[in-house]
């Protein structure tokens, strides 16, 4: 059997029993190791379920218990060491810890003390009062509880999209192998590359209702919701719920096209089917009169008799999208294989986790043609962030490894903080010598709108500054916006030449789609960029592209996917 067992859910397991073990206060060496162990798998290269206990013990930090317990999850999904701590502690402490703000020893208090089990009894324990007695807790501490709580009910049930495609990848992978040649086809808002998915929903083609008992005896599923005779619904391990339909093949596009949404564009285009005298939906594009059948097998022809080109998913939001398909004016989307450079990752010289020369090995691996590292400014202490000195000797260091991987150029650069009354964190010569600037916000995030923005724009005056990252500094079913005018900040990256990143790092999508497709309507160029803190995360320009084909964007909007001189010649500092 292929193991449904990828290198994050096991090392999901890991972190499970480090919390386990610190909610119990057991040896801190113990937790230390199984925390380690886990971001060594997570971060892994190789598929850790292909590897023997002999191979695992070859990485530091995997002693020969360790490497037994790994190969024991890549096997059966589980170990015995968890199953013991699961006697001893409900499962369900593991989403109280996993609450903003609430660690182990509080988990384990309040569950020692008041009896906490879950979220549910943790919400009526706050909303008692009894918390705020406990040792070292207070009114304060209750109260941001409550808002944790609160802040979890509003993104409850929604996941990061890397993370859905994830486990969908994984889960389809185990359907193919079980049943060789299956038409699987993800479709809803993972689709349409959505920046999060509600539940997953997938369709099997021209298989019989079989399909659907396999589906529910996959190893990663938590519980069968429901069973029917065309769908089946589940809920996976970590939370995702998945929807499987069976369809018939001559249905394909048909199931394709209604089921991958979204509910406003399927309206609409349903809605000029009933003006015809059509009916659309799920089986098929059909003529009332007479129940003739006109489509169903493509998503293609039904687009075509509606008398439209195909709509790429991510643009069917309803956005204007039939309109410009009705006139032939949809854009050419910009597409994973145009971008030549990657322009913001960071190296071991501050918060990256694999060194200069690793970092460019591997952009070079992947075929870029140029990158630049962007490590951080002195203003990120926690980063161990660079100042003048430090910046030019490291710029350095970065300019003497050029050369040394063919087709692959490096340029010097920084992710220079901008201070809180829209200063830069290094001193003008210094900005002045490196090949890019990145100005990036990363403090005082509580700003009011116009102190925000008057702060971005002063960085985007700045003489120096080339690309703002990361614009508004949201973290995704975390960390709201900060409040800030994207139209200002727009038109005046637009008049100082200042190009906005789309930053792809999965829990930011920062600009989102409908910013970034503001940025590109007023001319503004949009930068694509991993913001990898390790080799592994270059590969995460795939959800960027994703913001950036739903923000209508071609290969010219990009900055990142012009060759290097046309790159060079557009960046403010050029001009
Ligand atoms: P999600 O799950 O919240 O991330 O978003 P979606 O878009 O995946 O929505 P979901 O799972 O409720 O439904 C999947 C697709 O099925 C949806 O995008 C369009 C289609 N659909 C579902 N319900 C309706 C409906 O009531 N009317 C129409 N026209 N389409 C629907
Ligand atoms: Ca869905
Ligand atoms: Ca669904
Ligand atoms: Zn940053």
């Amino acid at each position: 059997m292929a193991s449904a067992w990828d290198n994050t859910a096991i090392a999901r397991v890991l972190t499970e029993i480090a919390d386990l073990l610190e909610i119990k206060g057991d040896n801190p060496f113990k937790i230390r190791a199984y925390r380690n162990a886990a971001d060594i798998v997570g971060h892994a290269a190789e598929a850790v379920a292909t590897m023997d206990a002999a191979a695992l013990r070859e990485w530091s930090g995997i002693g020969k218990d360790l490497a037994q317990r790994i190969v024991e999850i890549a096997t059966t999904g589980d170990c015995t060491v968890r199953q013991e701590l699961l006697k001893e502690f409900p499962a369900s402490l593991l989403e109280v810890l996993a609450l903003q703000g609430v660690g182990p020893k509080t988990v384990a208090m309040l569950y020692r003390e008041l009896g906490v089990k879950s979220l549910a009894d943790l919400e009526t324990a706050a909303r008692g009062g009894r918390i705020r007695g406990l040792k070292g807790m207070g009114a304060r501490k209750e109260a941001l509880i409550l808002k944790a709580l609160d802040e979890r009910q509003q993104h409850s049930g929604r996941h990061l999209l890397a993370e859905a495609t994830r486990v969908v990848t994984a889960l389809i992978d185990w359907l193919r192998h079980e049943r060789p040649g299956l038409d699987v086809i993800p479709v809803g808002s993972l689709r349409r590359g959505a920046e999060t998915c509600g539940d997953v929903d997938i369709l099997a083609v021209g298989a019989d209702a079989s399909v659907l008992e396999l589906f529910t005896t996959y190893p990663l599923v938590e519980r069968v919701l429901g069973r029917g005779e065309t769908k089946a619904s589940v809920l996976l391990r970590g939370g995702l719920q998945a929807d499987l339909r069976a369809v018939a093949a001559h249905e394909r596009g048909a199931a394709m096209q209604y089921f991958t949404g979204s509910k406003a564009h399927n309206i609409a285009l349903r809605d000029r089917a009933l003006e015809r005298g059509w009916r659309l939906n799920e089986y098929g594009l059909i003529q009332v009169k007479g129940e003739k059948r006109l489509a169903g097998t493509t998503e293609e022809e039904i687009y075509r008799k509606l008398g439209m080109a195909w709509i790429p998913p991510e643009l069917r939001e309803q956005r204007g999208e039939i309109e410009a398909a009705l006139d032939n004016r949809l854009p050419r989307l910009i597409e994973a294989d145009d971008l030549r450079g990657d322009i913001h990752m960071h190296t071991t010289a501050t918060d990256g986790r694999d060194t200069l020369e690793a970092m460019a090995a591997a952009a070079a691996a992947r075929g870029l043609e140029y990158i630049a590292i962007t490590d951080h400014s002195q203003a990120l202490a926690m980063a161990n962030g660079l100042d003048e000195a430090r910046a030019l000797a490291h710029a350095e260091r970065v300019r003497a490894i050029n050369g040394r991987h063919r087709g692959l150029t490096l340029l010097a650069g920084i992710e220079c903080d901008i201070l809180a009354d829209g200063r830069m964190d290094l001193a003008d010569d210094c900005l002045a010598e490196l090949d890019l600037v990145i100005a990036s916000v990363h403090s005082s995030l509580a700003q009011s709108e116009d102190e925000m923005t008057a702060r971005i724009v002063r960085a985007i005056e700045h003489p120096h500054v080339d690309v703002i990252g990361h614009p508004t500094n949201r973290l995704l079913l975390r960390r709201p916006a900060s409040r800030v005018n994207i139209e200002k900040v727009v038109d005046a990256a637009a008049a100082n030449g200042v190009a906005l990143e789309i930053n792809s790092l999965p829990d930011r999508l920062d600009l989102s789609d409908s910013h970034a497709r503001l940025a590109r309507d007023r001319g503004v160029k949009l930068v694509i960029s991993s913001d990898a803190h390790s080799t592994a995360e270059l590969d995460g320009v795939r959800w960027g592209i994703l913001v950036a084909r739903r923000a209508w964007a071609t290969r010219e909007d990009v900055l990142n996917a012009q060759p290097l001189k046309t790159f060079r010649r557009a960046l403010k500092r050029a001009r």
